[in-house]
């Protein structure tokens, strides 16, 4: 079955994988090249062995579609994951005042005090952003993320590429080009970027009538990223099939760097425990024909019974 891939991928990286020391400092057992093959008509690829928030893999791709790289369109949707990176600029700006909040990130994980104020510090970050526009507009900004590169990448003469729409394009006049492609790496802005992209690039292929998708990730932390990074893609599929007139195929997902940090091995054996539960399905709005006017409630998890979730810290 489809999942049955992902727990083979996380007993093949603890069983053959090296140890090894990365970015983060947090130590991770790696593998180099690995590849899953989802079959989209077998179900939505949502894990079962635990429960992943579909609702945030919604409004994070919606947000990505619509090019928006402003964390508002996020909060309003009850999506914090991508906070940090905004509240960096904010907290290093010169209009702030409060607490010296610098490594927020480690100093909250290890200081009990400091996270409460951490925390006091966010709420009052996120509600400015809610309520302020002015201020929305100066600190709720991420700069070059995938809502940049997908629909506004700007090319050397200062014109802007709109990836999305060419591809959607494409696919709907030239169903068997073989240059079906996006690309988040744009190697000029990787410098600047806080996360050089993960999901690289990705191609979509038409055959019988159905849409399949493959993505290239360059990084892929197993535990806490790749479940999500499946289903985001998978329904990204699912949602230009949609737009297209087509029926959803196969989704290819080839990793780079796979891996499982030091600190995931416990919450991965637990998983690897669990019998996998029959898959959900999801259903979208069929009067909305436009990916870009899709909203969260355009799109229904059907039949989702997973095992409980289960936490773990993220590497940052
Ligand atoms: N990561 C993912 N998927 C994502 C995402 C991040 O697995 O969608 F945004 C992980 C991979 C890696 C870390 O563990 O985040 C990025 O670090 P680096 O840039 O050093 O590869």
């Amino acid at each position: 079955t489809n999942e049955q891939q992902y727990l083979d991928l996380c007993r093949t990286v603890l069983n053959a994988g090296s140890d090894r020391g990365d970015r983060t400092g947090t130590g991770t057992r790696s593998i180099f090249g690995h590849q899953m093959k989802f079959d989209l008509n077998e179900g939505f690829p949502l894990l079962t062995t635990k429960r992943v928030p579909f609702k945030l893999i919604v409004s994070e791709l919606l947000w990505f579609l619509k090019g928006d790289t402003n964390i508002r369109y996020l909060l309003l949707h009850n999506n914090n994951i991508w906070n940090e990176w905004a509240f960096k600029n904010w907290v290093e700006s010169e209009e702030y005042e409060g607490p010296d909040m610098k490594d927020f990130g480690l100093r909250a994980q290890q200081d009990e005090a400091f996270n409460a104020e951490y925390q006091k510090q966010m709420e009052i970050f996120k509600k400015k952003i809610i309520e302020d526009d002015v201020f929305a507009e100066k600190y709720g900004h991420l700069g070059d993320v995938y809502g940049k590169q997908w629909r506004d990448w700007e090319d050397s003469r200062g014109q802007t590429i709109d990836q999305i729409s060419d591809v959607i394009e494409n696919i709907k006049n030239k169903p068997e080009s073989r240059r079906l492609i996006v690309s988040a790496w744009n190697p000029p802005e990787i410098e600047t970027m806080a996360l050089p992209p993960c999901h690289t690039l990705f191609q979509f292929y038409v055959d019988d009538g159905k849409l399949s998708c493959q993505l290239y990730q360059r990084s892929a932390d197993i535990f806490l990223g790749v479940p999500f990074n499946i289903a985001s893609y998978a329904l990204l599929t699912h949602l230009i099939a949609h737009e297209c007139g087509l029926e959803v195929g196969t989704f290819v997902h080839t990793l780079g760097d796979a891996h499982i940090y030091h600190n995931h091995f416990d919450q991965v054996n637990e998983q690897l425990q669990r019998d996998i539960k029959s898959a959900p399905t999801i259903t979208l709005n069929r009067e909305k024909d436009s990916v870009f006017d899709f909203d969260v409630n355009d799109v229904a998890l059907n039949d989702y019974q997973p095992h409980p979730s289960i936490k773990a810290p993220i590497a940052v």
